[in-house]
């Protein structure tokens, strides 16, 4: 139907396929992956197949191929889906969202990318020098922060560590004149090894503890804006450009220093003394820190704490000195992460007067998360990363195959329901209130006394019992898949996930001790200074405990959820083809678990038996009602529906729609196209008809 490619590629869209079966669908996946065509539609949303290789599809000439043309009238791409979100958001003033899914290594960040450029290289035809501008730094926005935020893992040499949503604004033009992120970060590892290692403070890496040990998130290359061998320069240099000034540029140079540092730092006791090992290191520390020397020391080995109305410093063991120091490191990262993106965030906001309150402003949303991931060993990370995927696929589900069911049942539409998985069961085991494990979680971090993760997990197991998604040691004992006694099962959408309870009470609350606070607060460096301002506070002022890492995700991932769905949303699905990145290998099985998890056969299902547009009688006869003589300027008809049946009668495509109480429903898109031509040319025909009025020709 659509696009100009022989059949011996497959078919471009998967509602075409002569049977909707998992064996069919495969088959075309298959073929058109190794043909080199990595998208698919379905309907309007792009499935899209990591090819693991450089694909020559996305030059200035493909773009030009794609800039302002129906979705349908060229091969599936990633630059149609964007343009199609770009012209809803210019016809008909709406705010458009684009969400791209899929597992770890997918192909997520690679297609946030192409989008960006695709719709940066489409706007600003005048070249205005402001936007150009804006657009640049929107583009190098994202290099920083890749930067910053991306590290190797098992999964994926680049992978995201941080969910990106990126809105970038219009103005009524439909040039971009500003943008906004909001990031969703949790406690990390710490920073990139490769940006650490970009620093070259001391020839050998391997002097620093924190490469060496790495964590979860081990030595890596950052691709993009800064490979492997080049430094930390190129990174400063694209701060530069951003706006962001010499002091910040300094500053954050100076933190990832300390934070390097931080890690060879070591403690030994003498009697029952605890000290630092290395005090060299502690005056590195403070100079980078601009603060005093035996602030840096005390902060180290001390703890202020408040007992009634005394204050009194409470010595660290080496243990609890240790805690603090990796503590501190992790904070100072994800603190320096934040500020990175708020500064970002000061400096593309839409700053135009005029622009922010006259003309119309709308967006475009783009998302990019981290991918559902299940390594050897997953932590409070994983979980995390993997409710968000949950939360995801929730909103799809609701979105493309819930409401639009719902919709015609609504409207009186003769419709058989399709039946699909329904993950909401996932997510309430997840963020219910009291009983959902992120409440169970916060409820053993408030426990007087003894907190430990091993009475999160009986908390667990008392509240979760029965539930058909959950499982622990404890309640399946003879369950191989579940090593140890601190191991718990989720029954994921995209598969079953083992978590070691190990860490999770330490993850979700705050552990930063309130002497490191007050000492960057401190900081004779005001960059430093700023990024903690809780710091201001007085051991005896502090009463409020701070909200917890679960707790602070969870409202984040449901506001995402809801802006998501405010919007008008568009949908890539991303599949990852092997686990070897290979640009060959289909692994079969691989992919139809994706397929399958991602409900995409139900989605073309619903597609399918579908219609592809919908509109209020009023409204479409206000957009159309010039194309009829039956209809313009007014009809006569009993109703608006009476009278959108005689216009698409009249037009010959009354079998190609049905209509329902309200609105009518239209089933390919080759009839609103259709439509849309001929209104254009009226358009066209009435302004030369105004226009000769106008000269007085007439
Ligand atoms: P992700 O974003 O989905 O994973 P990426 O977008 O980082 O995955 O893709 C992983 C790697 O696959 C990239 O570094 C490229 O090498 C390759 N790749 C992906 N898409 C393309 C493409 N269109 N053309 C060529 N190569 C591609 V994660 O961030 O891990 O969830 O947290
Ligand atoms: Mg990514």
């Amino acid at each position: 139907m659509a696009e100009h490619e022989s059949l011996e590629f497959g078919k471009a869209d998967f509602v075409l396929l002569d049977n909707v079966s998992m064996e069919e669908f495969m088959a075309n996946l298959k073929l058109r992956f190794e043909k080199g065509r990595i998208y698919t539609y379905i309907g309007e949303v792009v499935v899209s197949v990591n090819p693991y290789r450089a694909m020559n599809i996305y030059g200035r000439d493909v773009i030009e191929q794609y800039k302002g043309r129906e979705l349908y009238e060229r091969p599936p791409h990633l630059f149609a889906i964007a343009d199609a979100a770009y012209k809803a958001m210019k016809r008909r003033n709406k705010d458009t969202c684009i969400v791209i899914s899929g597992e770890s290594g997918a192909g997520k960040t690679e297609a946030s990318k192409y989008i960006m450029q695709y719709i940066a290289a489409i706007t600003n035809p005048n070249q205005r020098a402001e936007v150009e501008r804006v657009k640049n730094m929107l583009l190098k926005s994202n290099c920083v922060l890749e930067a910053f935020g991306n590290a190797k893992t098992n999964r994926n040499d680049n992978s995201s560590r941080f969910g990106k949503y990126m809105d970038i604004n219009f103005d009524f033009k439909g040039d971009p004149i500003g943008g906004h992120i909001n990031n969703y970060l949790f406690s990390q590892q710490g920073a990139p090894d490769s940006l650490l290692r970009s620093l070259h403070i001391q020839k050998d890496p391997k002097a620093y503890n924190f490469i060496k040990v790495g964590g979860h998130v081990s030595p890596s290359s950052l691709q993009s804006c800064i490979n492997d061998g080049a430094d930390f320069k190129a990174v400063a240099d694209a701060m530069k450009v951003i706006g962001f000034t010499g002091d910040e540029i300094q500053t954050v140079y100076k933190i990832l220093a300390t934070i390097l540092h931080l890690g060879n730092l070591t403690f030994g006791v003498d009697g029952d003394v605890t000290l630092i090992e290395n005090t060299k290191l502690v005056s590195v520390i403070r100079e980078l820190l601009s603060t005093k020397e035996e602030n840096v020391e005390k902060a180290l080995l001390y703890r202020t704490v408040a007992t009634g109305r005394d204050v009194i410093e409470k010595q660290h063991t080496t243990q609890e000195a240790n805690y603090g120091r990796d503590a501190l490191a992790k904070a100072m990262y994800e603190r320096l992460f934040c500020w990175i993106v708020s500064r970002i965030n000061d400096i593309i906001e839409v700053r135009n007067y005029d622009a922010k309150i006259h003309g119309k402003n709308t967006v475009i949303g783009v998302l990019d998360i981290y991918g559902f991931e299940i390594f050897q060993n997953n932590s409070f990370e994983q979980f995390c990363i993997n409710y968000c995927n949950e939360k995801l696929q929730q909103l799809f589900i609701q979105l493309v195959l819930k409401q639009e069911q719902d919709e015609y049942q609504r409207e009186g539409i003769p419709w058989k329901h399709i039946d699909y998985f329904n993950n909401q069961i996932i997510v309430d085991l997840v963020e219910q209130q009291h009983k959902g494990i992120f409440a169970v979680l916060d409820e053993a971090c408030m426990n007087v006394g003894k907190v430990t993760d091993e009475v999160f997990l009986q908390g667990l197991n008392t509240k979760l019992a029965k539930h058909a998604h959950y499982t622990s040691r404890k309640l399946s004992p003879t369950d191989k898949s579940l090593e140890f006694d601190r191991d718990f099962r989720i029954r994921h959408y995209a598969g079953d996930v083992v978590y070691s309870v190990v860490g999770f009470i330490d993850k979700n609350k705050d552990t930063l001790f309130q002497d490191f606070k007050r000492l960057l607060y401190n900081s004779s460096n005001s960059v430093l200074k700023a990024m903690w301002p809780e710091g201001k506070l007085r051991i005896t002022e502090v009463t409020k405990r701070p909200l917890t890492a679960a707790t602070l995700f969870k409202n984040s991932m449901i506001s995402l959820v809801e802006n998501l769905a405010s919007k008008e949303p568009y949908y890539v699905r991303c599949i990852k083809p092997n686990d070897v990145k290979s640009p060959l290998l289909f692994e079969h099985e691989r992919c139809r678990h994706q397929v399958e998890y991602l409900g995409l056969l139900e989605n073309v299902r619903v597609r399918r038996a579908g219609f592809a547009n919908r509109q209020t009688y009023p409204r479409f006869l206000q957009r159309y009602k010039m194309i009829s003589e039956f209809t313009w300027p007014n009809h006569d008809l009993p109703s608006d529906k009476d009278a959108v049946k005689r216009l698409l009668q009249g037009c010959g495509f009354d079998h190609d729609v049905a209509y329902g109480k309200t609105k009518v429903f239209i089933r390919t898109p080759r009839t609103l196209f259709s439509l849309e031509e001929q209104r254009a040319e009226m358009v066209q025909r009435i302004v030369l008809f105004l226009q000769k009025v106008w000269r007085g020709t007439i």
